[in-house]
C-alpha cells in the first residue's frame, strides 16, 4: 500500500488540482441520479421582465413579480402577471428553436420551470442539481432562492441544494436561460452555426454522501516509454483523485479488478496522487477499444467508470498511438441532427452520428466547434474512434480582454475536467481560425500552455489558416510554434479557385510537426445534379473531393498526418442565405439534411477504405 498524502494546493506532476471549475461532478452516469428530463414549462421573456423591475433594476429575491417566485393567489382580487402552466410545454433536454415555430429565430431570455419531489436520501447525503449544458447564461432558482449561475453553452455545471431548501414535495425549480450573443463572450457574436438556445442537455439530481469523489484523472503515465513498458510488462497508470472537500483522514481506494489492482491511499487535504503498477495492460486502440472497469471510492462513496489506457504522442512529425504511427481518417461534426433541425443531445443521437462515421471508414472525429454532449466521447471510447474536441474560441474573439481570456480558460478547464478520462480524446483544441496578431497569439498560446498543464496525456492543437506567399500555400501561423500538431483549414477549389487548382498547388509548412487538415470542403445541395463545374451540384463537391484527395496523395508535405473534412452533415447557419441552394443551411455536408448521402461521401469513403487496407 502506498500512502501518498498531498495538500490541495500543490501541482501534481503537471496536474493543476485547484481550478475555477473545481466543483464539477464528473461521470454523473456512474452515480445515483434522478433525471429531471421531460416536459417543463416556459415563459418567453424578451424584455427580461421576470428579472428586472420597471426601473430595470434586478428584482429582489422575494419580489412577487420575479419569475422565480411562484404566484400565490388567495383572494379573487389577487393578481399576477406571470406563471408557468400548460399549454406552454417545452422538452428538456432540447434546444428551444426546434420545438415551436415561435422560437425559430429567437435569441434572448426564456424561463424554464418544473417541479419535483425530493428524492429519497440518507441523513448524511446531499442532493446536487446537475446540468449537462445550457446555452448560454443560466441562473438557477429553487423554491424562490438562487442556487447560482453559469456562463458557457457547452459545458456542465452543478449546484449543491442546501438541505433546508429542499421540500419533500413540489419543489419549484426555475431556470433563466439567455442566449444573446455579445462581443466579449465565448463564442462571440459571429459564428457559422446556429445559436440554439435552451437547456440543451440532460438535467439531473445527483445524490451523494457529504464527502465524495468529485473528479479523477487516471491515464497511462505519459512519461513511460510505451514499447519498453510492453516489453518489460510494467505499466504505470498515474493521475489523481479529488474529493469535494478537505478531509483529515479516510481512505481513497482505486481498483481495477481485471488488472488485479487494489490500492488504498490515506486522504488528507482534498486530493490524492495516484500511481498504479500493472503487469499487462490491453491497450485501448482504434481496432481494440478495450475499456477497464475502474472503481474509485472514498470511505462509503463508490463511483465506477470504464476507462481505456493508451499513449498518444508526437514523435518528430508523426503521431504515435501506443508507439505506432497513425494516420487520422477524420470527419468534422457539428452537434446537430440535421433531419430534425435540432441540436443532438442523447445516446441515440450519438449512435446515429457515429453510424455514419463508421460507414465512412473514419477512425477519428473532430467535434467542432465546442465540446459536444458527453455521450459522444463516451461512445467514441467504446467504438475506438479518436476524438478532437474544442472550445468555441472561434474567429474574432476579443483577444485583448483579460475577462474574455478568463472565460475561454474556464471553458477549457470545464471541457478537460469532464473528458480527461476518455481514451478516445486525443486532442484538446483551443480554437478555430483566429486571426494572427501578437495579442491573439499571446491569448491562444496561453490557452495551449494551460491545456498542457491541466493534462499532459493528450495533444493540443488549434485550427489555423493558410497564407499565400509567392504562389505557395504556406502555414506559418506563429501559434503553430506552441501546438503539438499544426492543423490547417483549407478550401482550395471552393473559396477562390476551382478544384483543379489542387493539381498545381504548392504546400509548405514552417513547422516540422504533424501536419493535419482540420477542414476542407465544398457545398452541394443534396439531390441537385449537374455538370461538375456547376457550383452547389453534387458533382462539383465530388470533383472537389477527388482533386483534394489527389493533392494530398501526391503533392503534400511529408508530415501530412490526416484530415477531418468539413463536414459530416449539412448544418443550420444564419450566414448561408443562397435562396436556391442553401436556405439557411451550410451545405458542405457529405450527407444532406434528409439523411441522403451525396456523391462526395463515397469519394472520401473510398480514400479511407484504401488507407485502411494499406494499414492491414
Ligand atoms: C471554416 C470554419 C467553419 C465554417 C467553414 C465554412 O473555416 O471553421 O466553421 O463552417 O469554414 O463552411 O466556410
Amino acid at each position: 500500500m502506498k500512502n501518498l498524502v498531498i495538500s490541495f494546493i500543490c501541482f501534481l506532476g503537471g496536474y493543476l488540482l485547484v481550478t475555477a471549475q473545481d466543483n464539477i461532478i464528473i461521470n454523473t452516469e456512474g452515480r445515483n441520479t434522478v433525471s429531471l428530463n421531460g416536459i417543463w414549462h416556459y415563459i418567453i421573456d424578451p424584455y427580461e421582465t421576470g428579472f428586472y423591475d420597471y426601473r430595470f433594476k434586478e428584482r429582489r429575491e422575494n419580489d412577487a413579480g420575479a419569475y422565480w417566485n411562484a404566484p400565490v393567489l388567495k383572494e379573487k382580487t389577487d393578481w399576477t402577471e406571470h406563471g408557468f402552466k400548460d399549454p406552454y410545454p417545452i422538452q428538456v433536454p432540447g434546444d428551444w428553436n426546434s420545438q415551436d415555430r415561435i422560437f425559430t429565430y429567437y435569441e434572448g431570455t426564456v424561463w424554464y420551470q418544473r417541479s419535483f419531489d425530493a428524492p429519497k436520501v440518507k441523513k448524511a447525503e446531499d442532493v446536487y442539481l446537475y446540468f449537462g449544458a445550457v446555452n448560454y447564461e443560466t441562473h438557477v432558482y429553487l423554491n424562490g432562492k438562487k442556487l447560482g449561475m453559469h456562463k458557457g453553452g457547452f459545458t456542465p455545471f452543478n449546484f449543491k441544494i442546501p438541505k433546508e431548501l429542499l421540500q419533500k414535495t413540489n419543489n419549484n425549480l426555475v431556470v433563466r436561460v439567455n442566449n444573446n450573443r455579445y462581443p466579449d463572450e465565448i463564442p462571440t457574436v459571429n459564428t457559422d452555426w446556429w445559436n440554439y438556445g435552451g437547456i440543451t442537455r440532460d438535467v439531473k439530481l445527483v445524490i451523494l454522501p457529504e464527502t465524495f469523489v468529485q473528479q479523477y484523472h487516471l491515464q497511462l503515465d505519459q512519461k513511460q516509454d510505451i514499447l519498453t513498458a510492453q516489453k518489460k510488462k510494467r505499466f504505470t497508470i498515474s493521475g489523481w483523485v479529488k474529493l469535494n472537500q478537505l478531509v483529515t483522514g479516510g481512505k481513497v481506494s482505486v481498483q481495477i479488478p481485471e488488472l488485479n489492482i487494489y490500492e488504498d491511499y490515506e486522504a488528507s487535504g482534498d486530493s490524492v496522487k495516484i500511481a498504479l503498477q500493472a503487469k499487462k495492460i490491453e491497450l485501448w486502440d482504434t481496432n481494440n477499444p478495450k475499456l477497464y472497469e475502474v472503481i474509485i471510492s472514498y470511505n462509503t462513496d463508490v463511483v465506477k467508470d470504464k476507462i481505456g489506457f493508451r499513449k498518444i504522442e508526437v514523435y518528430g512529425d508523426k503521431i504515435l498511438l501506443n508507439g505506432r504511427q497513425i494516420f487520422l481518417r477524420g470527419i468534422s461534426i457539428h452537434e446537430e441532427i440535421a433531419q430534425e433541425v435540432r441540436r443532438a443531445h442523447s445516446k441515440q443521437d450519438a449512435v446515429k452520428l457515429f453510424g455514419y462515421v463508421k460507414e465512412l471508414h473514419a477512425n477519428m472525429v473532430r467535434l467542432a466547434h465546442y465540446p459536444h454532449n458527453e455521450y459522444m466521447p463516451r461512445m467514441a471510447d467504446s467504438l475506438g474512434i479518436l476524438v478532437w474536441t474544442e472550445i468555441p474560441v472561434y474567429w474574432t474573439i476579443d483577444f485583448g480582454n483579460q475577462e474574455v481570456y478568463k472565460k475561454a480558460e474556464t471553458q477549457l478547464k470545464e471541457m478537460i475536467t469532464r473528458d480527461c478520462n476518455r481514451a478516445s480524446v486525443i486532442i484538446w483544441s483551443v480554437g478555430n481560425e483566429t486571426p494572427v496578431s501578437d495579442t491573439r497569439t499571446t491569448f491562444m498560446s496561453s490557452l495551449v500552455k494551460e491545456a498542457k498543464q491541466l493534462d499532459d496525456t493528450r495533444l493540443v492543437s488549434a485550427a489555423l489558416e493558410v497564407h499565400y506567399i509567392d504562389g505557395v500555400n504556406y502555414v506559418d501561423d506563429p501559434l503553430g510554434a506552441y501546438t503539438d500538431i499544426v492543423s490547417l483549414n483549407e478550401y482550395l477549389g471552393w473559396y477562390g479557385a476551382l478544384p483543379d487548382a489542387c493539381k498545381t498547388a504548392k504546400w509548405e509548412t514552417k513547422y516540422n510537426k504533424p501536419f493535419f487538415i482540420s477542414e476542407t470542403g465544398a457545398g452541394a445541395k443534396g439531390g441537385f445534379h449537374d455538370v461538375k463545374e456547376m457550383r452547389f451540384s453534387e458533382e462539383f463537391q465530388q470533383w472537389y473531393y477527388q482533386e483534394q484527395i489527389a493533392m494530398v496523395k501526391n503533392n503534400f508535405p511529408d508530415n501530412y498526418t490526416g484530415l477531418s473534412p468539413w463536414i459530416l452533415m449539412d448544418f443550420r447557419s444564419p450566414r448561408r442565405n443562397n435562396p436556391e441552394y442553401q436556405e439557411g443551411w451550410n451545405r458542405k455536408g457529405l450527407i444532406d439534411d434528409k439523411g441522403h448521402k451525396k456523391l462526395a461521401f463515397y469519394v472520401l469513403q473510398q480514400y479511407y477504405k484504401e488507407i485502411e487496407e494499406q494499414e492491414k
